[in-house]
């Protein structure tokens, strides 16, 4: 899709839940022509889990010919740390080169092990925290802040695709992650994200950052645990925390470029611009 070439594009969301929990969710913009196809492979992906939805929300909804932004994915660092604790450790570093706390960074990481939720469940959103203090920021602390409206060039999807798979990730979780890893890095005053996944099944997880990009976990927790979340480490002073929530929830963002991939070390922050 060119976005130049119409300003009719669609966003299509999909919820699914059991009981009220959430199972699974996808999201993306789109043109008019792509939306039916897009929907039935929504449907598809909340039947395909090993849980029986019994109810999925799509929303289509158009942009009323807001532009999206148009960003350059985060290059991706490939961290090949073959254990939770290692993992752990050299998430919470990564963090503190980005300029996050290292009190902030181990208190997200034990939010995220314990349930993040005041229920001591997994919130449905991610937390806002001051980088600096490690106080919690978002409004509500069940939902958190929930991050739509966002993703891939039809160039860019097929080229991400490509890059992903020769560097051994076949898996849409990490193209869905780099995406919304992205456009959250970009946002004003946002310092680093921290992210691992609430399935089971899955143990991999992300620190990003503008200046070091997505530097990826194969292991933040162990297989077989349900706990997982999101958190969103900000620079207090300069944000505008309605202006940052509006962006992040719903100003559209395309991403037309991709970045590097890499595998190995960190890159040091003193060789990078902007930082
Ligand atoms: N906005 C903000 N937070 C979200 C969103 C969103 N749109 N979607 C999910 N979350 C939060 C929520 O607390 C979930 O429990 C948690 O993140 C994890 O969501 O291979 O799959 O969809 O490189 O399980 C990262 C590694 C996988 C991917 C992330 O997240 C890779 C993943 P999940
Ligand atoms: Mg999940």
């Amino acid at each position: 899709m060119n976005p130049g070439m119409t300003d009719l594009l669609y966003s299509i969301r999909m919820h699914a839940s059991q009981r009220g929990k959430h199972i699974s969710g996808a999201e993306r913009i789109a043109v008019p022509g792509q939306v039916h196809r897009i929907a039935d492979e929504f449907l598809a992906r909340a039947f395909s889990k090993r849980s029986t939805p019994d109810e999925i929300i799509i929303t289509v909804e158009s942009l009323r010919g807001v532009k999206p932004r148009a960003l350059t994915a985060l290059d991706i660092v490939s961290m090949n740390i073959p254990d939770m604790c290692g993992g752990h450790a050299s998430a919470i570093q990564v963090l503190q080169k980005a300029g996050v706390s290292e009190q902030a960074a181990q208190a997200a990481v034990s939010l995220l092990r314990r349930g993040a939720a005041p229920s001591g469940e997994n919130m449905r959103g991610a937390m806002l925290m001051d980088a600096r203090s490690g106080e919690r920021l978002e409004p509500d602390q069940e939902r958190g802040i929930r991050v739509s409206r966002f993703d891939w060039s039809e160039d860019a999807l097929e080229r991400i695709k490509r890059g992903l798979e020769s560097a051994g990730l076949v898996h849409h979780r990490t193209r869905e992650a780099l995406a919304l890893a992205t456009k959250v890095a970009h946002a004003p005053g946002m310092v680093a994200e921290l992210c691992w996944s609430d399935d089971p099944d899955y143990t991999a997880g992300y620190a990003a950052s503008i200046g070091l990009g997505y530097v990826r976990f194969p292991y933040l927790k162990q297989h077989g645990d349900p706990k997982g979340g999101r958190v969103f480490f900000v620079n207090r002073d300069i944000i505008d925390q309605d202006a940052l929530i509006m962006y992040l929830e719903s100003d559209p963002v395309l991403i037309m470029e991709i970045g590097e991939c890499r595998s190995g070390n960190v890159p040091d922050d003193s060789s990078r611009p902007g930082l």
